[in-house]
């Protein structure tokens, strides 16, 4: 098995049974002008993890893996908005409300769209998400389990958002996530680094931690009779 380099210690990447999971590259997050800048965040923070990622996802796609994306956000009628979320924060301009990019976080919405950069390509899979986590209320699971996918490389944002929550359920089905620290990010650079070292912390409780240039060389050097099949 090839294995890559990470902490708390290698990962053995087992590549009939790997998935890369981009969670909530959203305009509305990472977009300049968008609903996280709107809040006062610093999107450039965020932003340095498309180059990084688009790079994983080209490569991803070379070696046929199932690539699936998520999006967070809720149907335009918002009836699968949790009061307690829409409440929040006691934004003047929240969840459903029209915000720079078209109604904030609704389906359907410009905002709420992945970036152009790493655009999904037809037959992979997208995944809404009312929640942070990725599993809350959606099919990934059984779409994982129907491709008997055990390991996730974990790209997105942010790190102690939604790419937190989501390994921590991943973990707690059994999955194997590698998160690559120079493809997630956060708006506060504390909680990018405290985000990763929970996830790496006690032999790894939650996952692995690597990085983008050590699954790049796997990616390049899988055989072919190893690699999984995309859908
Ligand atoms: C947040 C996310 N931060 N995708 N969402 O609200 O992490």
């Amino acid at each position: 098995m090839p294995t890559v380099r990470a902490e708390p210690y290698e990962f053995s990447f087992d590549p009939g049974h790997v998935a890369l999971l981009i969670i909530d590259m959203q305009r509305d997050f990472v977009d300049p002008g968008g609903f996280g800048e709107a809040l006062g965040n610093d999107v450039s923070l965020l932003r340095r993890a498309i180059g990084p990622t688009g790079r994983v996802l080209a490569a991803a796609r070379k070696a046929g893996l199932l690539v699936i994306h998520t999006r967070e956000g809720h149907r335009p009628d918002l009836g699968d908005l949790p009061p307690a979320k829409k409440a929040r924060g006691r934004l003047a301009t929240g969840i459903g409300d029209p915000g720079p990019m078209g109604r904030i976080l609704v389906r359907g919405e410009y905002g709420h769209d992945i970036i152009d950069e790493l655009r999904p390509q037809p037959g992979e899979p997208l995944v809404d998400k009312p929640g942070k986590g990725a599993f809350y209320a959606t099919d990934l699971d059984a779409i994982l389990r129907s491709r008997d996918i055990r390991q996730l490389i974990v790209c997105g944002v942010t790190t102690e958002v939604c790419v937190n929550t989501t390994v921590r359920e991943a973990n707690d089905r059994g999955y194997d996530c590698l998160v690559l620290a120079d493809c997630v990010a956060s708006y506060f650079p504390e909680f990018q680094r405290v985000a990763l070292e929970m996830i790496k912390a006690q032999g790894g409780i939650f996952g692995w931690v690597g990085e983008s240039a050590d699954v790049l060389t796997v990616l390049a050097h899988l055989p072919e009779a190893a690699q999984p099949r995309a859908a």
